[in-house]
């Protein structure tokens, strides 16, 4: 099938586009604006398959996005752009209300136009899949989870914007027609993670020798989902779920932040001890919390394992030791992305 991705320059963009170009037979269209979070290197192991082309656009260019149609003819929309930082939403929410929102509209505009020009088995078979996150739900007290049903209830810049895409995408389902799917996912982790989120910060800031920022005190829960693991559920929802139905995906991993980046640190410790012999974890600082901090998320995932077979492979600890591995086997990578001073003086990322 023909995969039109929005959004495969970024983490889980990538690694949809990597695994839908090596391990299945589908052409992709990666629909990209190259933002500051938009890493083209992460496309190098797929950038000469003759089953991948890139196209670099603004999901809010209704014109750019038409010609994307028009020329690819996609039998699949994968819409992953977004902003997606939540401490950038807070500085500078303007971005996330026009690529979130605006954005979302002017794909599903789009995605409707195309869809009405299709016939019988292929109108019958178009799927727009809108890639959505947990945060939609709001904050979790210590117990429950969040399942398909939970009433929505975002409450930072970033998951407001995302909670109305999510309305959105329902919205042209219910009342045109669209055959869409929405997915909502717990934290994901793992390579190619751009260098501001939690777990690459505190690897990279390790190695750099600086202060390790924990956010207040540390107690804050997410359920960390491995990014191969959210790509293989995202093909199973788009090849086998129902349209008009929303999946949770999550990875059954919650850890507290402060648990998290001590893991990070012993993780380091035994494969690349510090110079000085002194332990990683010394570089731990705690910092002034995030405005609004969501103390925790956790997903039931248990619609998605029981309808369409899907279930998470790597568990925690495996999966943060293959990626701190991947972060020391490839610094060019982030060190190329740290060196277009991409990451802003407050992150304290040089
Ligand atoms: P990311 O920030 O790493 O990548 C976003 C990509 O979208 C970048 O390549 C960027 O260039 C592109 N983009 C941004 N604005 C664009 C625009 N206006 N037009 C075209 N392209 C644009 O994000 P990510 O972590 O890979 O997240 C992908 C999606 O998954 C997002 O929709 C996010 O909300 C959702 N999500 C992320 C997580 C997570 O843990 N990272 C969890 C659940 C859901
Ligand atoms: O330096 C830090 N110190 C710290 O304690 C950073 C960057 C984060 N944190 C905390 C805040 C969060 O509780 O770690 C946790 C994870 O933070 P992020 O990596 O910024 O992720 P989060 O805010 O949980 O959002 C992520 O998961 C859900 C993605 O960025 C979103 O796009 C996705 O929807």
């Amino acid at each position: 099938m023909r995969i039109l991705v929005t959004g495969g320059a970024g983490f889980i963009g990538s690694a949809l586009v990597r695994h839908l170009v090596q391990d299945s037979g589908h052409d992709v269209l990666n629909y990209d604006k190259l933002t500051y979070a938009g890493v083209l290197s992460s496309l190098e192991p797929v950038a000469a398959s003759n089953r991948y082309r890139f196209v670099q656009g603004d999901i809010c260019d209704a014109d750019a996005v038409r010609r994307a149609f028009e020329d690819f003819r996609p039998q699949i929309v994968a819409h992953l752009a977004a902003e997606s930082h939540v401490d950038r939403s807070i500085d500078g929410p303007g971005a996330f209300v026009q690529t979130n929102l605006v954005g979302t509209f002017t794909m599903l505009q789009e995605a409707l136009r195309h869809w009405r020009g299709l016939e019988g088995e292929e109108a019958a078979n178009f799927r727009f899949h809108h890639i959505s996150t947990d945060e939609v739900f709001g904050s979790l007290g210590e117990d429950g989870f969040f399942t398909e049903e939970t009433p929505y209830d975002p409450r930072s810049p970033y998951s407001a914007s995302k909670a109305g895409s999510d309305h959105l995408v329902r919205a042209w389902g219910h009342t045109y027609g669209l055959p869409v799917l929405v997915t909502n996912c717990s934290n994901n982790y793992g390579p190619y993670h751009f260098p501001e989120k939690l777990i690459p910060l505190i690897i990279i800031r390790a190695l750099n020798g600086e202060p390790l920022p924990v956010y207040g005190d540390g107690s804050n829960v997410r359920d960390w989902l491995f990014v191969e693991d959210h790509a293989r559920a995202l093909r199973r929802v788009f090849e086998a779920g129902k349209p008009g139905e929303t999946y949770n995906v999550g990875g059954n991993s919650e850890r507290k932040n402060i648990e998290v980046v001590r893991t990070i640190c012993a993780t380091l410790d035994r494969l690349q001890p510090r110079a000085d012999g002194k332990a990683y974890a010394d570089q731990i600082t705690f910092v002034a919390d995030r405005p609004g901090h969501d103390h925790r998320y956790a997903i039931d995932a248990s619609k998605i394992r029981t309808e369409l077979g899907w279930s998470p492979e790597q568990t925690f600890e495996k999966g943060i030791e293959a990626t701190v591995r991947w972060y020391l086997d490839n610094r060019g990578w982030w060190q190329d992305i740290l060196d277009r001073r991409y990451a802003t003086e407050r992150l304290g990322l040089q």
